[in-house]
């Protein structure tokens, strides 16, 4: 079975293609720039950032995450790209000088269609915003959330680590079990 991945992100196509090892899916990704809505939701997002991909693409993958920080009433939220894009994660480290709740926690929700239908899987992680970016490992705001339970940031650990317990790998661990049933079944 082919599937897309529609995203322009290598980061994120090198975390999902590890999901897929061992099931008989071949992954590509395409680098299509979607259109994304400004709405308040990921699921708005996603869901028509996934009707927006023409029929005749087929088989395609689509995810929209997002960091929230309760001290910020969850902002960036959905509009994490564009403030990574501008302030980044320096900026967001300035934001939160001085701030004594530091909890956040990423959103992924991936919205998947298999011969024709669309299916959507969740995942979260929650953590806390460090006070500077660390490590050198993983893409996006990695460097300045470490993950509940850990001392290390999402940039310091390994991205098999970051994939058992992070918000794109949860909601693909979901994938991957309903991918699982669906080739059992064909
Ligand atoms: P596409 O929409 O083209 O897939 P994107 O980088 O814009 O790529 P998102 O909109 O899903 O991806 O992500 C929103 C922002 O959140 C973006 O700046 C990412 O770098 C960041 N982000 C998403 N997942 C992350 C993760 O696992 N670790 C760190 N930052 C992440």
């Amino acid at each position: 079975m082919q599937v897309k991945v529609i995203s322009t992100n290598s980061g994120k196509f090198a975390e999902i293609s590890k999901f897929f090892e061992g099931l008989d899916v071949q992954l590509e990704m395409q680098k299509l720039e979607l259109l994304e809505i400004q709405a308040d939701t990921l699921e708005a997002v996603v869901s028509r950032k996934l009707a927006s991909v023409e029929e005749s693409v087929g088989n395609c993958l689509v995810d929209d995450s997002g960091l929230f920080i309760d001290a910020l009433s969850g902002f960036p939220g959905v509009y994490s790209s564009y403030v990574y894009r501008t302030i980044g994660v320096n900026g967001i480290c300035k934001l939160m000088r001085g701030v004594e709740n530091r909890s956040a926690h990423f959103e992924c929700l991936f919205g998947f269609r298999i011969n024709g239908r669309d299916y959507f899987f969740k995942g979260e992680c929650t953590g806390e915003i460090t006070d500077n970016p660390r490590g050198s490992g993983g893409f996006g705001f990695d460097p300045i959330f470490v993950p509940e339970g850990y001392s290390q940031t999402f940039a310091e650990l390994p991205i098999e680590e970051k994939n058992r317990i992070s918000h794109r790998g949860r909601a693909l661990q979901h994938l991957r079990k309903f991918l699982e049933n669906l080739l059992e079944k064909s």
